[in-house]
């Protein structure tokens, strides 16, 4: 036999170009691409379905240590199941650092509850939250010699926040080792000040999380982002940008020669601020940030989408149980600043994307792979690795029905949370089948290796990274 596998009969699809093809697949990799191919010990029928790169959704959180009496819903086994259901072959968690430790140790627990329990690809995001002289001098320059090339950092949270003074030296270190640095852009101060307020007059449910954040806090923290990273002379990515203002700040950042990257994500062109209304603590389903906004934002966001200030859509899957574990955390009754930040989305980043933007002709199908699979692969250092349907690439690949209608709802999705904010979205198209690196993990509804064959992915530094 020629082939392990071949894929026949669907048209395939890259950032760049939709053509007719077979693809061959030997030892988990691409080995042979033409208009047809046979001897193949497996052949799967690919006939009517496009056939893409895995989707690869570079921003989701598992098994994230969330406060003393909150659980995250998905560890990396359930996580990584519904990602891979969702038409995904690769996500990309986050690892946080605790204060007063290193960041190895922080990755040597991380990978301790992830190795062996994946069904799709992971790689880590390092999230730095106490910027000590060892963690800028030694930790992360040897992690990026290791293959952890990205760090983000948060301008909010009491117990992430960063000062300007703290966010100038990691981006100096960042700058100084080849790192790239993920900005949470939501102010400190602000939201502290808006909130106490907020609660002075007892406007305390769920739907203040909006009000509390507004888009004056994220435009000013993206400003001073962007700002800071001006002055160290180093690339960022804004992740989670959820309004206009905001992106008409890193707009003005890219025409001035600046080089900011940018990142969106599906509630902030799906829901608004008024699904955090609902009665009693339903809103707390909604509650993320930076919270969702209104219906002109959303068109924002699609412009972005469209003309390319966003180079990634990710789902920010932070998925929280509405359960007093989670959402219903008893403190969040007294006051929306409680309620745990983060949805669930990694399931239903996709179909939302190929839906919203591809079925209802805002982008094509190119453009659905640059910003669901390929842009990811190339920012964060696994292109063409991952990413992309070449000969020697990964054998990542998603069969896609761009048909088949369906209705997103909990009853069936994987994740280990128990209600998606998706709830009765319809939607036309939906991943049929995914493959990692060769091996079929999900066929329609169906996982077909029970055996988690997700590995770990070290990367090269990012392009945009300061070299
Ligand atoms: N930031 C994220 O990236 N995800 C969830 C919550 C948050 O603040
Ligand atoms: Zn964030
Ligand atoms: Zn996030």
């Amino acid at each position: 036999m020629t082939f392990d596998t071949i894929i026949s009969g669907g048209t395939l699809v890259t950032d760049t170009k939709s053509f007719r093809a077979d693809i061959g697949i030997t030892d988990g990799r691409i080995t042979a691409i033409a208009e047809t191919l046979d001897g193949a010990a497996q052949t799967i029928d690919a006939t009517g379905k496009l056939v893409m790169p895995g989707g690869i959704d570079s921003h989701v959180h598992l098994a994230q240590p969330s406060g003393p009496e909150v659980v995250m819903a998905d560890d990396f086994a359930s996580g990584t199941l519904a990602a891979a259901f969702g038409g995904n072959t690769t996500v990309m968690p986050f690892c946080l650092q605790e204060k007063g430790k290193g960041l190895r140790e922080a990755l040597t627990a991380y990978h301790a509850l992830a190795d062996g329990n994946c069904h799709t690809d992971v790689s880590f995001h390092v999230i730095v939250s106490d910027p000590s002289a060892g963690v800028l001098g030694q930790d992360i320059p040897a992690l990026v010699e290791d293959g952890y090339t990205s760090i983000k950092v948060f301008m909010t949270y009491d117990d992430l926040v960063l000062n300007d003074r703290e966010l100038l030296g990691v981006m100096d270190a960042a700058r100084s080792s080849g790192a790239f640095v993920m900005v949470h852009a939501e102010g400190y101060d602000t939201i502290r000040f808006l909130t106490e307020k907020l609660e002075r007059a007892g406007k305390t449910a769920p739907y203040y999380h909006g009000p509390s954040r507004p888009v004056a806090v994220e435009r000013e923290a993206t400003h001073r982002a962007i700002s800071l990273a001006e002055i160290v002379e180093v690339p960022i990515m804004i992740v989670h940008v959820s309004n206009r203002a905001a992106i008409e700040e890193i707009e003005r950042a890219r025409a001035r020669g600046l080089n900011i990257r940018a990142e969106t994500c599906p509630q902030y062109l799906v829901l608004t601020e008024d699904d955090m209304q609902g009665d009693a603590m339903e809103g707390a389903k909604f509650v993320c940030s930076p919270p969702p906004r209104g219906t002109d934002d959303q068109e924002a966001c699609w412009q972005g989408l469209i003309d390319g200030t966003f180079d990634v859509f990710s789902s920010d899957h932070c998925p929280f149980r509405y359960t007093e574990e989670g959402k219903l955390t008893p403190k969040g009754e007294k006051s929306f600043r409680y309620v745990p930040n983060g949805i669930p989305g990694v399931e239903t980043r996709l179909p939302i994307l190929f839906f919203e933007g591809v079925t209802k002709g805002r982008i094509d199908l190119n453009r659905f792979v640059a910003l669901s699979s390929t842009n990811h692969a190339k920012t964060y250092g696994m292109y063409p690795q991952k990413g992309a349907l070449e000969v020697g690439s990964d054998a990542d690949i998603v069969l896609w029905d761009a048909d088949l209608t369906r209705t997103i709802r909990q009853e069936y999705l994987h994740h280990g949370c128990d209600y998606s904010p998706f709830e009765g979205l319809e939607v036309t198209g939906w991943p049929v089948l995914t493959m990692l690196r060769g091996q079929v993990v999900t066929q329609g509804d169906t996982l077909a290796s029970a055996t988690p064959g997700g590995a770990y992915v070290p990367r090269a530094r990012s392009p945009h990274a300061a070299q």
